[in-house]
């Protein structure tokens, strides 16, 4: 056999062995999950842009919670997802909330604190299908 084939053989091996090992870390659940879908949420007087998104059944998801207003802020409440939760959005911080789209149907995204008079305008859904 010559040196070549060794070398080919030797690589072969380490293939297999690395997938075979690729494959136990994942039963383990050793390997990193799916990365989540990031998306972002404006909050502006007085809408949230987008005010529609569609996301997949069990996807995770990580919204990104911001506004482009100087000296406002505004309370983000996702029904069936944030139970207790009330994040508030507050210029030039970035808030994340994360989640797995765990439940289809559509879902209901406000303003639920008193930022002014078009607080009721501030309306979104979350549609998981
Ligand atoms: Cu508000």
């Amino acid at each position: 056999m010559s040196l070549d084939n060794e070398k080919k053989i030797v690589i072969l091996v380490l293939i297999v062995a690395s997938v075979g090992l690729l494959m136990c870390l994942e039963n383990t659940g050793l390997v990193i999950k799916q990365q989540p879908r990031e998306i972002t949420i404006f909050a502006e007087k007085w809408e949230f842009v987008p005010n529609v998104i569609k996301v997949k059944y069990n996807e995770p998801i990580k919204l990104k919670l911001v506004t482009s207003e100087k000296n406002e802020s505004f309370g983000f409440k996702l029904s069936r997802y944030m139970y207790n939760d009330l994040i508030i959005i507050e210029p030039n911080v970035t808030k994340t909330f994360d989640f797995k789209a765990q439940t289809k149907g559509i879902f209901i995204y406000r303003c639920e604190s008193p930022c002014g008079w078009g607080k009721n305008l501030m309306v979104g859904r979350l549609i998981v299908e």
